[in-house]
């Protein structure tokens, strides 16, 4: 796909190690139980020289475990040039606010729909073309331990993706966040704007070390901050959270879909 690394993450046992023995021909241990990967491991992808990184899993962008800050860390350098988010099928509730939160990075990204072998029990069917569109994103079905959709997978990893990947959410957060955006547009690369203003928005103290931010400027951004909440009538975080839910809500109600019969879940 591109110079620079591929890093692979998502939930804890969403099939992250699965399926990075599978991409990298390795063997690293699978276990059904969370916190196996507590260090990132790294292979090269099949038939290429591209790096692969599986990492510790993670459920959120906001860490609190020495494992999530090693992720994190990671995910926000320039090492980390493409993302491939593998998720579980039968928990995309929960799956999708990481996924949001990592297009939020504004990195290319491929979201691995996995463990899709597990939906026809559940009388489930999911709509993949429809959370493509929606997430405007490569969205893959697989199954890593099946072996299903991983050529698929491997072919959109090839291609070279044009776009960065934006998500637009309530409005009335969206005029905050762009207002923040105009305040640090000398300070931050284009494609780091959206996702700092984020971050500013969410009070972290590590982006607004990193762009030395006037006393000034950060007076205006907690004017905006202020005025947003006030608006909301929620904290800043919580502003951010609800918009982030109430995406995912949206989605999952889109784009799943209960059948009475048991249908395969993908071709
Ligand atoms: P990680 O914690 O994200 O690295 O996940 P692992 O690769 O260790 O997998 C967690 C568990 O899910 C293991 O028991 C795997 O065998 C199982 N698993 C992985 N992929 C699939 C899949 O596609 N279908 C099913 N049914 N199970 C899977
Ligand atoms: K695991
Ligand atoms: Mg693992």
């Amino acid at each position: 796909m591109t110079h620079g690394e591929i890093a692979l993450t998502g939930n804890p046992n969403s099939g992250k190690t699965s399926l990075f023995n599978k991409l990298t021909g390795g063997n690293q241990h699978v276990g059904n139980w969370p916190g196996v990967t507590v260090e990132k491991k790294t292979g090269t992808l099949l038939n290429t020289s591209q790096t692969v990184q599986d990492l510790p899993g993670i459920y959120s962008l906001s860490p609190y475990s020495p494992e999530e800050i090693v992720t994190r860390n990671y995910l926000f350098s320039e090492q980390a040039k493409t993302i491939i988010n593998i998720i579980d099928a039968t928990n995309l509730e929960r799956s999708l606010y990481l996924t949001l939160q990592l297009i939020e990075l504004g990195k290319p990204i491929i979201l691995a729909i996995n463990m899709i072998d597990l939906l026809a029990d559940q009388h489930l069917v999911l709509d993949l073309h429809t959370l493509s569109t929606r997430l405007n994103i490569p969205v893959c079905g697989i199954s890593a331990k099946r072996n299903k959709g991983l050529a698929q997978l491997e072919k959109q990893l090839l291609k070279q993706p044009n776009e960065r990947p934006f998500l637009e959410y309530d409005q009335r957060l969206e005029t905050a966040l762009s207002e923040i955006s105009s305040i640090i547009k000398h300070k931050a690369a284009p494609d780091k704007q959206r996702l700092y203003a984020i971050k500013l928005f969410e009070k972290e103290p590590e982006i607004i070390d990193r762009l030395s931010l006037s006393t000034s400027e950060r007076q205006e951004i907690e004017e905006i901050i202020d005025i947003t909440e006030q608006i909301f009538n929620l904290e800043h975080y919580e502003i951010i959270i609800q918009a982030r839910y109430q995406l995912v809500d949206e989605l999952v109600k889109q784009v799943l879909i209960k059948t009475d019969s048991k249908h395969v879940a993908f071709q």
